[in-house]
């Protein structure tokens, strides 16, 4: 039997695969459902202090095949109500991260704090949404390590950051979350992205940018993990393009200890069972008794 355990920042998965920060993170019963359906862990949507609404419509649209572009624009109910939802999120049994976004450091801590009351087992720091105000702010290194500082100080459970390709040197912001006493570091977030409707000379979506997820980004992520992998101690996540188990195992030879799916979702949760088998299947067959073996195995 081949293991499959993985042990991240201080978090114990039955399996690496989790489910990534995104829509169907946006309610307890969907993260259920996840968990139920064989993720090893979910996250939840981003949460801020306040309810916030988000852009209009057009907030999505494929762009090429299994990537779309998104500029939801960080709706959610604000951290008190969604309280609930983490609580719901728990009885699947797998742990929950709550990804918390906030205006300042300050802010951050409140949240995450507020998360770890309501049962969060991790928080997830998003400093890198692709087209808002909030995320241009936080990419910088120097904030970077502000807000971790501020997070740790407040709470007990691991802190993950994670992190945008869309900066000069993704490691910097890493080595600034490792340094403020990061837990582990997520790679990567959406990759700022524009799409222009010919006929009415316009941007598609009402925000103009948005973030760019699935198959298109996968090589832009896994050189992302890749990197931060060499420069860091602290584990990394791979998330970007995972549809397949052969996604997944390339995200792990760069050097991911778990990896996370979103857009995959829009082929069904019966994503988590085929990558998990297909992950065990895959060590089986290269003759691999545990999954740690291969994490950074490209490396040389
Ligand atoms: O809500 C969003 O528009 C959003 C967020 Br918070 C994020 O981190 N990444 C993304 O692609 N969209």
């Amino acid at each position: 039997m081949v293991r499959l355990e993985v042990e991240v920042g201080g978090l114990r998965l039955r399996n690496p695969v989790m489910l990534a920060s995104g829509v169907v993170g946006v309610t307890g019963k969907l993260m259920m459902r996840a968990a139920e359906a064989g993720a090893g862990a979910v996250v939840t949507k981003s949460v801020g202090p306040e309810r916030r609404a988000g852009y209009g419509n057009p907030t999505m649209v494929e762009v090429l095949p299994e990537s779309y572009i998104n500029c939801m624009g960080l709706p959610n109910p604000g951290i008190d109500e969604f309280t609930e939802e983490i609580r719901v999120a728990k009885r699947g049994g797998v742990p929950v991260i709550v990804s918390v976004f906030g205006g300042s450091p300050e802010e951050f801590a409140v949240v995450a704090e507020k998360a770890e009351d309501a049962g969060a087992d991790a928080v997830e720091l998003n400093v890198s949404c692709p087209h808002t105000e909030v995320g241009v702010l936080e990419r910088e290194p120097r904030v970077v390590r502000q807000v971790v500082e501020a997070v740790k100080k407040r709470v007990g459970v691991p802190v993950f950051v994670k992190l945008s390709s869309n900066v000069t040197s993704i490691v910097e912001a890493g080595r600034a979350a490792e340094e403020a006493g990061a837990d582990a570091v997520t790679a990567i977030n959406t990759v700022r992205a524009m799409v222009i409707d010919v006929e009415t000379c316009r941007p598609i979506l009402s925000n103009r940018f948005g973030g760019l997820s699935g198959a298109a980004i996968k090589p832009i992520a896994v050189r992302c993990v890749y990197e931060l992998y060499e420069a860091l101690k602290i584990p990394v996540i791979g998330v970007g393009g995972i549809f397949s188990w052969a996604d997944a195992v390339e995200h792990i030879l760069a050097g991911a200890s778990a990896i996370q799916v979103a857009t995959a979702l829009t082929k069904g949760f019966s994503v988590f069972k085929e990558l998990v088998d297909g992950i065990r299947a895959y060590l089986e067959r290269k003759g691999f008794k545990d999954i740690r073996e291969v994490v950074g195995a490209a490396h040389v």
